[in-house]
C-alpha cells in the first residue's frame, strides 16, 4: 500500500514542501516507468515522539528500469519541524548522477533547502550531458547561501544550498529543482548499460555517497531523539541511504 495515499501529512506541511512533493511526484509519474519498491517492514509509515511532540514519517518509494530506488519522504515533528527528503538511486549499470534534495523548516520558515545532481564516478565531476544543460539554466539569485558541512564533498558544482529569503526565492528554488529533475529524467531515459569495470566504479561511488550522507549528524540527532540510537542507525542505513549490492 502506498502510505502517502492518505494526504493528511502533506496538507499540514509548509507550502514549499507540499508543492515540491506534488511536483516531484507528477514529474515521476509523467517521465518514469514506476514499479513498487518495498521498504523494510514497518518503516513505510512511522510515528514517534520528540520533546513532547509527535514525529510522523511517511515514505513513498518506487523503482524503475534505470533507478533501483526512488524515495520521497515527508516528516513532521509537531509544529516544530517539517521535512522533505528525496533521493533517486540509479542502478549501478547506468552512469547517472544521484539526485538528492532536502528541505527542512519549522514555524513557517524553511531554514535549509538543498538540491543537487551529485556525480557518481571516480573523479566526481558530472559528465557533459549533464553539465551542458545545467550550465544553460537561467542564473539563480539567492540572498542567503549556506555553507556545506564537512561531509559535503559529494555534491557537485551545481549544488544549491540556501535559506530562502522570500516567497520569490522559494518559487525560484522550486523551479530549479524541477529543472534538475527534468534534465535527469531526460538523460535517464537515454542511458545505456555500462561495462563491468565502470559498474564497479559506480558502485564504489554510491557507497562513498551513502557513507557520507550517513554522517549527517543533524538528521541523525532528530531520529535518535525520537526513536533511539539503534533505530536511527538502522533507518539511516536501510531506508535513507542503503548501500547498493553488486
Ligand atoms: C540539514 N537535515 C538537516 C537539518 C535537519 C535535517 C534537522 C538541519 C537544518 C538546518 O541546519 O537548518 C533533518 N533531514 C532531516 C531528517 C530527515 C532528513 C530528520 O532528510 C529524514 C528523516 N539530507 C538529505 C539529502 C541531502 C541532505 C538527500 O537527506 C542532500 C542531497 C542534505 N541536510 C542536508 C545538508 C544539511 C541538512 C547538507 C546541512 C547539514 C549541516 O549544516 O551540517
Amino acid at each position: 500500500m502506498s502510505v502517502l495515499s492518505n494526504p493528511s501529512l502533506r496538507e499540514q506541511q509548509h507550502p514549499l514542501i507540499r508543492q515540491l512533493a506534488d511536483s516531484i511526484e507528477s514529474i515521476w509519474q509523467r517521465h518514469l516507468d514506476l514499479s513498487p519498491y518495498e521498504l523494510p517492514a514497518e518503516l513505510g509509515y512511522v510515528e514517534g515522539r520528540l520533546e513532547g511532540e509527535k514525529l510522523v514519517i511517511e515514505n513513498r518509494c518506487y523503482q524503475t528500469p534505470q533507478f533501483r530506488k526512488i524515495h520521497l519522504e515527508l516528516a513532521k515533528v509537531g509544529n516544530m519541524l517539517d521535512i522533505l527528503h528525496c533521493v533517486m538511486f540509479p542502478r549501478p549499470e547506468y552512469a547517472l548522477p544521484m539526485f538528492g534534495c532536502d528541505l527542512v523548516g519549522g514555524r513557517g520558515q524553511i531554514s535549509a533547502a538543498i538540491a543537487d545532481l551529485s556525480p557518481l564516478n571516480g573523479d566526481r565531476i558530472l559528465s557533459d550531458n549533464y553539465r551542458t544543460p545545467l550550465q544553460a539554466l537561467p542564473k539563480c539569485e539567492f540572498s542567503q547561501q549556506r555553507e556545506l558541512p564537512e561531509w559535503g564533498d559529494i555534491f557537485s558544482e551545481f549544488c544549491l544550498f540556501i535559506r530562502p529569503g522570500s516567497p520569490e526565492e522559494e518559487t525560484q528554488f522550486l523551479a530549479r529543482v524541477e529543472q534538475f529533475m527534468q534534465i535527469h529524467c531526460t538523460e535517464a531515459a537515454k542511458a545505456l548499460p555500462v561495462s563491468d569495470q565502470q559498474k564497479a566504479e559506480i558502485l564504489a561511488a554510491q557507497h562513498y555517497y551513502c557513507t557520507k550522507q550517513q554522517q549527517n549528524d543533524k538528521t541523525r540527532r532528530v531520529l535518535e531523539k525520537a526513536f533511539g540510537t539503534d533505530w536511527a542507525e538502522n533507518y539511516m542505513t536501510s531506508v535513507l541511504f542503503d548501500l547498493p549490492t553488486p
